[in-house]
């Protein structure tokens, strides 16, 4: 065995024994190491099946062609454990494969490994990479590099990869040059643990994406290689032959379970530790668990003692006690993780859910269902000022709501404005006005009767009037949604949310159709709602949605579902060109196609006539059935809304286009404004919590 072939079937080895179960790679030769040890612990198509039908010769005891399956990880046909499944997936476009990790890593909260080739292709991985960071998602991203001997000297395919993500990564590490010594297994195996913890947030950090470069030296094919040949240039040197006997080609070779090897004039043991264990252990119970996870039960039980001691342990901060007479509102942005706990605790004090799509916390009783518009309407506004504000996830989706946090700064009301950390080091905080930063809250309780029974007691005139004043603009907005003719983008979006099955999966697109949910989506259970609001990009998309499906599914959830502009669809194309080999999953994508970019027609550039069109509408004129068929996926129109449970019905990979009208669009979002704030100006209200002199 060579030094590169052994580190790439070593390293692949133990990111498996780790916890990583799916890996993205995009072809390249320098990366073939990884790229070939992968395809060996990976659960293939074909292997599914349990017959080894490879054009390529099995180089180490890996399951492929081998094992069966059994519940969830491989046996010999002896029975014997041959180790954990591990699910392999290649794309054409780094760009895309990076995406596709990102989306099986956030909805799967498992590192999930992307491999590519040198030069230009680790380039095309940054946009991922920095999604990742700033939305918390951990990817362990494994770059091939030219030897440092060819660097620098304007040999092919070389560029400089060192710390190429910048501060985008928690974690930069030059891997060595494999090399045919002693200690070389035990340097690989615990890098690549040291690897999976940096990107799970192992140690107090928050998940992100981790960075190794990984020089390796020819030959880089088992056996076969000649040094010295350019490559990436075609084949590798030798494609080997079907292994029919499904034997291994060196039974001392490193396997799965961890068998020592020594041929080859190997001078040690390549395997891991016994039983498939990692070579280091870091104690993650749970990898990359969203931090709200640390969020305190609200008043189990009396409390006593500082509220310093309910600090917990995910955060690093410390937990807070608040007192639930105050009139409070909760804020939940993107990702605001399991958030069973804030709901409950908002229920127990009678605030209202001001929840995102995407925050997992827009359910409940006392989520609303159109809070954009009530923060756009400055009667309102003025007339429900909170006292205290506490704020989850990463805020932002809209303007409103982002003045709604502004204004509870020290020029404003002096609203206390409390921010649950979002992990280790990370709070958003994007109005700056903070006031506490904590891992977690929990109510005073009330002595005697407890703090339920006190809030039964106490009434909810101020939940009570956010709640009439949400169900009196959502009156209003599905009157006119319901008396619009042809099929609007606010309508779908509204529609669609709420025919889903429970259990499903929808992606949200950057751009409208992620803010059409967030004014349109009832809040329901039994919905999982993700999108990419870490750098927010319209980028990546279709990749991203198929990755989250894909994870979604493989962890026993439903049907999955995407809403994307025709922008953001055009952006990933290549997102559609899934091979015939890779897994599928049963994702439904449905595009608004209203040619060009829609959002803009809301923004200030709309009344810069001239340009506009052009510079920002920037329409495109693209067929996106063409498309479809390019990819060789399923299309359908939808005309008719009567059409859209059908549509939904069908499975696999598929596309359905909506025709719409970017400016027939603004209008009607103009008149649901409208609409929304003159039933909120008439809504009944209490009068209880009013600012005094606000009328
Ligand atoms: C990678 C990237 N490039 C550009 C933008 C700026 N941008 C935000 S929304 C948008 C238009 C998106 O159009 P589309 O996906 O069709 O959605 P629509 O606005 O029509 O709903 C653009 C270009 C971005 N967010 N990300
Ligand atoms: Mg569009």
């Amino acid at each position: 065995m060579n030094p590169s072939t052994a580190f790439g079937t070593v390293f692949a080895d133990e990111l498996v024994r780790c916890g990583v179960r799916e890996a993205v790679l995009a072809p390249g030769s320098r990366s073939a190491p990884l790229a070939l040890a992968l395809f060996d612990r990976a659960l293939s198509g074909r292997a599914l099946s349990g017959r080894a039908s490879s054009g390529r010769a099995s180089f180490g005891r890996a399951p492929f062609g081998r094992g069966i399956q059994e519940g969830s990880a491989w046996v010999d046909p002896g029975g014997h454990a041959l180790g954990p499944l591990l699910r392999l997936h290649v794309r054409i476009d780094e760009r895309s494969a990076g995406f596709l990790a990102l989306g099986l890593a956030k909805a799967s909260r498992r590192p999930v490994v992307v491999v590519c080739t040198s030069g230009t292709a680790a380039a095309h991985l940054h946009a991922a990479v920095i999604e990742a960071d700033e939305a918390g998602v951990p990817l362990i991203v494994l770059t091939a590099d030219r030897p440092p001997e060819l660097r620098g000297t304007g040999a092919n395919q070389t560029i400089d990869q060192l710390k190429l993500y910048g501060g985008a990564v928690r974690w930069f590490c030059e891997a060595g040059v494999p090399e045919a010594r002693a200690g070389m297994a035990g340097y690989w195996r615990s890098l690549a643990c040291k690897a999976w913890a940096l990107a799970s947030g192992a140690g107090g950090a928050f998940p992100g994406p981790v960075h190794v470069n990984v020089p390796l030296r020819e030959p880089l094919v088992p056996q076969h290689g000649i040094a010295g040949e350019p490559d990436d240039d075609g084949e590798p040197d030798d494609a080997g032959e079907p292994d029919d006997a499904g034997e291994p080609d060196d039974a001392d070779e490193p396997g799965i379970a961890g068998e020592p090897i020594g041929a080859d004039g190997w001078p040690e043991p390549l395997g891991g530790r016994p039983g498939g264990a990692p070579w280091t252990n870091f104690g993650i119970a749970s990898p990359a668990e969203p931090p709200m996870a640390s969020l305190m039960r609200p008043a189990a039980a009396a409390l006593a003692g500082p509220a310093a001691a309910l600090a917990g342990p995910a955060t690093g901060f410390a937990g807070l006690e608040l007192d639930w007479t105050q009139r409070g509102v909760i804020v939940c942005g993107d990702g605001a993780g399991p958030a069973e706990q804030l709901l409950e605790l908002a229920e127990l004090a009678g605030w209202p859910v001001l929840a995102e799509p995407s925050s997992g916390a827009r359910r409940g009783p006392n989520a609303l269902s159109a809070y954009p518009y009530l923060l756009e309407t400055p009667g309102f506004v003025a007339a429900h000022r909170p006292e205290l504000i506490v704020s989850a996830g990463r805020p932002g989706l809209s303007r409103s709501q982002l003045a709604f946090l502004t204004a509870a700064g020290p020029a404003g009301h002096q609203v206390r404005h409390i921010v649950v950390a979002q992990g280790p080091g990370r709070w958003a905080d994007p109005a700056r006005t903070a006031t506490d930063v904590v891992s977690g809250i929990r109510l005073r309780e009330l002595t005697g009767t407890g703090l339920a029974g006190a809030a039964a007691r106490r009434g909810r005139p101020w939940l009570e009037s956010w709640q009439r004043a949400d169900a009196a603009a959502r009156g209003a907005v599905d009157a006119v949604l319901d008396q619009t003719g042809p099929l609007t983008e606010p309508r779908l979006a509204r529609d669609l949310a709420a025919a889903l099955p429970d259990g499903a999966l929808l992606w949200a697109a950057s751009s409208l159709p992620v803010r059409d949910l967030d004014q349109q989506m009832a809040p329901r259970a039994g919905l999982r709602v993700l999108a990419s609001r870490g750098a927010s990009g319209i980028d990546g998309l279709v990749s991203s949605a198929i990755g989250a499906a894909l994870a979604h599914q493989a962890g026993g959830g439903g049907a999955a579902f995407a809403l994307l502009g025709d922008l953001a669809f055009l952006h990933d194309a290549p997102g559609l060109m899934v091979g015939p080999a890779e897994p599928r999953p049963d994702l439904c994508v449905v595009v608004v196609n209203n040619d060009g970019g829609g959002i803009f027609s809301e923004l200030e550039q709309a009344a810069i006539p001239g340009p506009f069109e052009r510079v920002f509408g920037t329409p495109h004129g693209a067929d996106l059935g063409q498309l479809a068929r390019a990819a060789g996926l399923p299309y359908a129109r939808l005309d008719h809304l009567a059409d859209l449970p059908a549509l939904l019905a069908g499975s696999g990979l598929r596309i359905i286009e909506m025709r719409t009208d970017r400016a027939a669009g603004a209008a009607l979002r103009a008149l649901l404004r409208q609409q929304a704030a003159a039933a909120i100006g008439t809504a009944p209200s209490s009068g209880w919590f009013r600012v005094p002199g606000s009328g």
